[in-house]
């Protein structure tokens, strides 16, 4: 089907039959969280030991960029407004700056916040001051407990007030997706082997051990403690024991994504 003219309910209807697309598990999805261009001429940033101001004659794309100065001698940054991300998240983030002559040091520094809003760590790149606009991205993963994230852009002057421009800010989070069942469990593939049998003269040593299934299902008295069903993956020559397959309290099965 091709569109003509850009119809927003024709639009949202497509959007929303593309949820009912079977997605592959392995593809990956980026999540813009974050993104400012100035063109609206204002910002949603905010500047610590520094002044800034939306500007229309140092740009790197559009009408506008930032305008960023700090006093001489002195260190100061922009931050953006935090965005959620989840523990072990992939975080991918650009921005577009150009400093003059005066700015000897530029830094974007991730900042990770914790849910009750304090700092769990900050990241430093140390990145090249340059004269002509310059693009830089870097990608890096949420520390544990991480539930928003910042970026601070941050400048040094030397002897003489320096000044650095901004444009182009982005935030992306990049993931996987996983395909879910109608309960929210994610569905993952478990790689199953064929063995062979061990053979029944094995096996009838331990036959009147075991009760039936019969018995087990319907014959069973119910138990007074709590029994939670396990499964053998199993032997270990090399720890020399049998491994079982874990599951936690609630009797999900402890899979890893690799
Ligand atoms: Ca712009």
């Amino acid at each position: 089907m091709i569109f003509d003219v850009p119809d927003p309910k024709v639009t949202m209807t497509y959007l929303q039959q593309l949820q009912n697309i079977d997605i592959p598990i392995s593809s990956l999805m980026r999540t813009r969280v974050y993104e400012q261009t100035f063109e609206n001429g204002t910002t949603d940033t905010t500047a610590h030991n520094a002044t800034q101001t939306v500007q229309s004659t140092e740009v790197y794309a559009g009408d506008y960029a930032l305008e960023v100065t700090i006093a001489s001698g002195n260190t100061g940054y922009i931050e953006t407004p935090q965005r959620p991300v989840s523990p072990n998240q992939k975080v991918t983030f650009a921005y577009a700056h150009k400093e003059d002559t005066n700015i000897t040091d530029i830094k974007l520094v991730v900042v990770w916040y914790r849910a009750s809003g304090g700092i769990i760590s900050t990241e430093e790149y140390t990145l090249t001051p340059s004269t002509s606009w310059q693009v830089d991205n870097r990608t890096t993963t949420a520390p544990s407990k991480a539930a928003t994230m910042s970026l601070r852009m941050q400048g040094t002057a030397g002897t003489s007030d320096g000044t650095y421009y901004l444009d182009e800010i982005t935030i992306d989070l990049v993931g996987q997706i996983y395909r879910v069942d109608g309960q929210g469990n994610i569905m993952v593939a478990i790689e199953t082997e064929d063995v062979d049998m061990a053979k029944d003269a094995t096996l009838s040593a331990f036959s009147d051990k075991f009760p039936s299934a019969v018995a087990l299902s319907d014959a069973l008295a119910n138990p007074t403690t709590t029994i939670v069903g396990s499964a053998l993956l199993g032997w270990d020559s090399a720890a020399s024991n049998w491994e079982r397959i874990q599951t936690d309290g609630s009797g999900r099965l402890k899979v890893w994504l690799g």
